[in-house]
């Protein structure tokens, strides 16, 4: 979420709901641009020195100034040439040891050269950010820009004014620490990574240009694309061309005077599906501007229960990933971290794959729509949310539009996930159910859904997913834990499931924690002779649920996380993972191959 600069130099904005400050880019990786990725020289500041004085109250010297001392004998007490250095994109918590544990500020700095610009006099230019974890205050040349609150949602800000020829400095102030109001709140059950941890690029685009472009089948149809473009900049009222020269199109829209043009067309593309990932190059074009975007066309509804996919009933093949470095700890950020996690789903005979529980980086979401692995991505609205906060829900709503903005153009996101696992409290289901209907209202061409609980009677015998949220979804979420939470793995086999909603479920979560290498009996906690026994026997139990239509067990790697202390064995680490944080695969990894196996069509 994007706030605009306040008045004065650091000001706090007045509030969550402030209007945006500089609208987002879409398609950010196809514009003519600069990358800020690199080492930059960052100042941990737990004290919050570089922003506020003793009093609390916003300090004149600010480190956003970038002081020098101009004499010997001047006091400056921080200095940027000399601190740390840290990379970016990354986490902090990974580069040094004493910041593995760190919640709090971090300045950073980067200087650059405003290189000539290719766009010639009156180019415009941003600075973009892919994301930074949580609280981002960004300054150029000691001016504020503006704030961001969100770990996982891009943001830019315009920086044509206030950009010079020669030397720019760049400061970014990230801050991680967790807040009752926040998306996420105070406790989840992974790493609070903190940083700059996606990329940063130098943007520059032509005085008026394509902000915004969505191209999809028509909701319900597969023989008509519908979407929009949004142009920005004084020329808005203009032509908009767009063209898929594979087939054959090449069509004008007049933009209107807020520089919307529509578009509606007959068409009939080879479809996008997991087995034949199709996607066209498609070119949206002005006067001066031109972007192309890859883009698959296929349809997604709910009928009669089932996930049609292109028209067709189909199952799920799914497991839950978190955005962490497959082989090092740390948040993934690559193309080449996308290419080993996605692998590993590909391996284990996966077609979909669900993001949790947050929006993932670009990399990964364009590399499954590449590789045909369906998306299911999700919003931090995670637990135990300050559900009657509106600033809260105003945050919330805004990381689904900087979602919906970017990813609206993946065939492979199938699913809005509105949220995981929270209290069926009537403030939840009020909240919950705007995000819902703020999701169809953005992009009526997907499913709605969220991971939920059910309600366990009969001692364990029977499980009901009754939640109220049920109602306003499309397809049911549900996160148990049988054999590991609860009843023990043998008694899977004998749970009856029911539901009052006629909807399509996917058992976004269930599995057990395993130390990949430490064998025993089946009966004996942490070995991976137990996550074996959990996993045949809810698979049995699966089996038999006649409103199963997917799954995403818990998870396809161990992930660091606080909440997980056991000494010896978890050492930080939730240990659900199908694959070790060293890249070892246990044994469920292969129950779970067979199982998919069997059910690949
Ligand atoms: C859940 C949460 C997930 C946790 C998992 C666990 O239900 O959705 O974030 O990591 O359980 O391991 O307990």
């Amino acid at each position: 979420m994007l706030q605009r600069a306040p008045c004065g130099a650091t000001g706090e904005p007045a509030g969550y709901a402030a209007p945006v400050s500089t609208p987002l880019i879409w398609n950010a990786y196809e514009r003519a641009s600069e990358s800020l990725n690199g080492r930059w020289r960052a100042i941990i500041d737990p004290y919050d020195v570089g922003l506020v004085d003793i009093n609390g109250e916003e300090t004149p010297r600010g480190f956003f100034r970038d002081f020098r001392p101009r004499h010997e004998g001047d006091r400056v007490e921080y200095d940027f040439d000399s601190s740390d250095l840290l990379d970016v994109p990354g986490d902090w918590n990974s580069q040094q040891d004493r910041l593995f544990f760190y919640e709090g500020a971090v300045w950073y700095r980067r200087e650059f050269d405003l290189a000539d610009s290719p766009g010639g006099p009156g180019a415009r230019r941003f600075v973009y950010f892919g994301a930074a974890n949580y609280d981002t205050r960004v300054y150029l040349n000691g001016a504020l820009l503006g704030r961001h609150l969100g770990g996982f949602g891009p943001f830019n800000f315009e920086i044509s004014e206030s950009v010079r020829p020669g030397r720019n400095v760049l400061i970014v102030r990230v801050d991680n620490r967790r807040r009752r109001e926040a998306v996420p709140t105070e406790q989840t059950d992974w790493w609070n990574y903190g940083g700059i941890t996606r990329d940063v690029l130098l943007l520059e685009v032509p005085p008026t240009y394509v902000r915004e472009f969505r191209l999809q089948f028509a909701a319900g149809s597969r023989d008509r694309l519908n979407g929009f473009v949004q142009l920005d900049g004084p020329q808005a009222e203009q032509s908009v061309r767009l063209r898929i020269d594979e087939l054959a199109i090449d069509v004008s829209v007049e933009a209107d005077s807020s520089g919307r043009a529509r578009f509606d067309l007959a068409c009939q593309p080879e479809l996008w599906s997991p087995s034949s990932p199709r996607r066209y190059d498609v070119a949206v074009e002005i006067a001066g501007d031109r972007v192309v975007d890859r883009i698959g066309f296929r349809s997604i509804e709910v009928a009669d229960g089932e996930i049609l996919l292109n028209g067709e009933p189909i199952f799920l093949r799914g497991i839950s990933i978190h955005e962490e470095a497959p082989l090092r700890a740390g948040r993934a950020n690559s193309p080449e971290d996308a290419r080993v996690l996605l692998g590993w789903a590909r391996e284990l005979g996966c077609n979909m794959v669900r993001l949790a529980h947050y929006p993932h980086n670009e990399h990964m979401v364009r590399l499954a729509d590449e590789m045909g692995l369906m998306v299911w991505a999700e919003l931090p609205v995670y637990w135990n949310i300050d559900w009657s906060n509106p600033e809260t829900l105003a945050n919330a709503e805004d990381q689904l539009r900087e979602l919906i903005t970017r990813d609206g153009n993946r065939a492979c996101t199938i699913l809005w996930s509105v949220g995981n696992e929270a209290p069926p409290t009537d403030d939840r289901l009020r909240f919950m159910s705007k995000l819902a209907a703020l999701a169809r209202e953005l992009d009526g061409t997907r499913l709605v859904t969220a991971a939920l609980m059910a309600r366990i009677a009969d001692g364990g015998r029977r499980m009901i997913l009754d939640d109220p949220l049920g109602e306003v979804l499309d397809v049911l979420g549900c996160n148990e834990y049988v054999g590991w939470y609860y009843s023990t793995a043998a008694d899977a086999e004998l749970v009856e499931w029911s539901t009052p909603y006629a909807k399509p479920l996917i058992m976004s979560e269930f599995g057990a924690g395993a130390l990949q290498g430490l064998h025993g009996p089946a009966t004996r906690r942490w070995t991976e002779e137990f996550q074996t026994a959990v996993y045949i026997s809810q698979l049995r139990m699966l089996e038999k649920i006649p409103f199963l239509r997917g799954l995403t067990p818990w998870i396809l790697k161990d992930f660091l996380t606080p909440r997980r202390l056991l000494p010896g064995i978890q050492d930080y680490f939730n240990r659900k993972g199908l694959i070790s944080e060293r890249g070892q695969k246990k044994g469920a990894f292969e129950v779970l191959r067979r199982f998919y196996a069997e059910k690949a069509d």
